[in-house]
């Protein structure tokens, strides 16, 4: 058996039989046996059942959200809200598969057109930080597009995935169509990115396990869709609401206790207003309540692991620039303060490292071009802000900023609705809005002939000596 944690109390609160590749062979295998049908159930039914597992997660909001805020040490009133997302990303996607529309094509001597097809078994592999939310970001449109699945939940918190199993089966969605495996990365989630069964891959984790995957899904040409770590920029200009700026970014850090992969964990501020930027904040960072998840006033958790705060503890040494330092309770569980070093450069490593934990960097910026070069001066690309009053320099600066996902005087990144991933090592794809299920989908194109021997197939010399 293998135990699953309470990060806020390191309590044992379940205890799960150990899988390994015979489990998750199997559940290729209820997949790729449940696709035919699942592919031929019509678009209207389809729909009827994702609005009905949307409906069952609605019924049980309360309970998901108290699951997940133990399991990954999250605040109830955060978990509550990621709950309705689950929900709101259902809904979404199931409207989706009366709108799967191909198009036609004008083509000489007959018809051209093309229909979205499902690819077969997806493989999808989370992580441990917003489990359900970024489970159903995957799983809805995989679904909607007529796939079948096998989700593997991170290690540490597998709980609220095996709830969605259940639920999904009680909602009626047949059986072998979403299956989930609760093992470890190294033999469950390397065994399905290695699986001549599985058509694609949809990943969110580490750029290093990334990494790994983007070269074993080469082994059998699967798709790839990667969601990777982040070193945000919200770049604060001497101009902007410099008290409501300085109010949002510590959340936008130490939110879900900085382990999140849009957390703008480098903060910008033009030199002029450095020191009033820092003033303003240190309110907001002692304002946070760091405690029990379940505590309604909590706004900050633990950190998810013991091995994850050794990690994020290695970035605030003895000799760190520590202007503000928040609390955090004693005793069991993995807690650690919220702290703001101040002024950083951007060569150190805790402004260059994702760190996944409450640990902002505040770096100083002379002008635009500098603010820019800072902003792009990371392997990252995931998200990032820009604080001004000044509406073209706000776009301008929005545009130059090379990340997937830019706010304007505001901290946030993902809505249902429009597209989210990353540039550079950030990833490769892009999840949720409608362009999410192209992802799992193929392209086909055909062609109709209703003038026979015509068309321009007909008269290309190369056709019969092409591959
Ligand atoms: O992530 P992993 P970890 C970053 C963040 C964090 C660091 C480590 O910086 O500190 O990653 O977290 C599965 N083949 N992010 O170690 O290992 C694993 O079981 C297939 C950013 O938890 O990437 C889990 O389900 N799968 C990030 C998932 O991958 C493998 C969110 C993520 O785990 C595998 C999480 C393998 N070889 C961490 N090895 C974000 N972008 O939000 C592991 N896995």
């Amino acid at each position: 058996m293998t135990s699953v944690l309470e990060p806020a109390t390191e309590e044992v609160m379940a205890e799960l039989p150990e899988v390994g590749e015979a489990e998750t062979d199997a559940a290729v295998e209820r997949a790729r046996r449940a696709f035919p049908s699942w592919r031929a159930v019509s678009p209207g039914d389809r729909s009827t059942l994702l609005h009905g597992l949307a409906d069952a997660l609605a019924e049980h909001v309360e309970e998901l959200a108290r699951l997940e805020a133990r399991n990954a040490g999250k605040p109830i009133g955060d978990a509550r809200g990621e709950m309705q997302m689950v929900v709101e990303t259902f809904r979404y996607y199931a409207g989706a598969p009366e709108r799967l529309l191909g198009k036609t094509i004008p083509v000489e001597g007959g018809v051209d057109m093309t229909f979205r097809e499902p690819l077969g078994v997806v493989g999808l592999i989370v992580p441990w930080n917003f489990p359900l939310v970024i489970a159903a970001w995957k799983v809805a449109p995989a679904l909607a597009a007529g796939n079948t699945l096998v989700l593997k939940p991170a290690e540490l918190t597998p709980l609220s995935a095996l709830e969605l199993e259940r639920l999904a089966l009680e909602a009626g969605l047949p059986k072998g169509v979403l299956n989930v495996v609760a093992g470890s990365g190294r033999v469950c989630g390397q065994r399905l990115v290695e699986h001549p069964h599985v058509a694609k891959v949809a990943f969110t984790g580490s750029t290093a396990v990334g990494r790994g995957i983007a070269a074993a899904a080469a082994g059998t040409i699967k798709r790839v869709t990667l969601e990777l770590g982040g070193k945000s920029a919200n770049v604060v200009f001497a101009d902007a609401d410099l008290e409501q700026a300085a109010a949002s970014a510590p959340i936008a850090v130490f939110g879900n206790a900085g382990q999140d992969c849009c957390a703008r964990s480098r903060i910008l501020v033009e030199r002029s207003v450095f020191d009033r930027f820092l003033f303003h904040m240190e309110e907001t960072v002692h304002a946070l309540r760091v405690g029990d998840p379940l505590d309604e006033e909590t706004t900050m958790g633990p950190l998810i692991s013991a091995a994850q705060r050794e990690a994020v503890r290695s970035y605030v040494p003895e000799d760190a620039p520590v202007a503000i330092r928040g609390s955090a309770p004693e005793g069991p569980g993995f807690w650690f303060p919220p702290v703001v070093l101040a002024p950083v450069a951007n060569g150190d490593r805790a402004a260059r490292e994702e760190i996944f934990g409450p640990v902002a960097c505040v770096i100083p910026f002379e002008d635009e071009a500098d603010a820019v070069a800072v902003a792009n001066d990371t392997v990252y690309g995931l998200s990032g802000s820009v604080w001004t009053r000044d509406g073209a320099r706000a776009l301008r600066v929005a545009r130059a900023i090379d990340a997937g996902v830019v706010s304007i005087n505001s901290n946030t990144s993902v809505r249902v609705t429009t597209p989210f991933g990353g540039f550079k090592q950030s990833g490769v794809g892009r999840e949720l809005g409608p362009d999410a299920l192209h992802a799992y989908t193929e392209e086909k194109n055909v062609y109709y002939a209703t003038e026979p021997g015509s068309g321009p197939a007909a008269a290309l010399p190369s056709e019969s000596a092409a591959p």
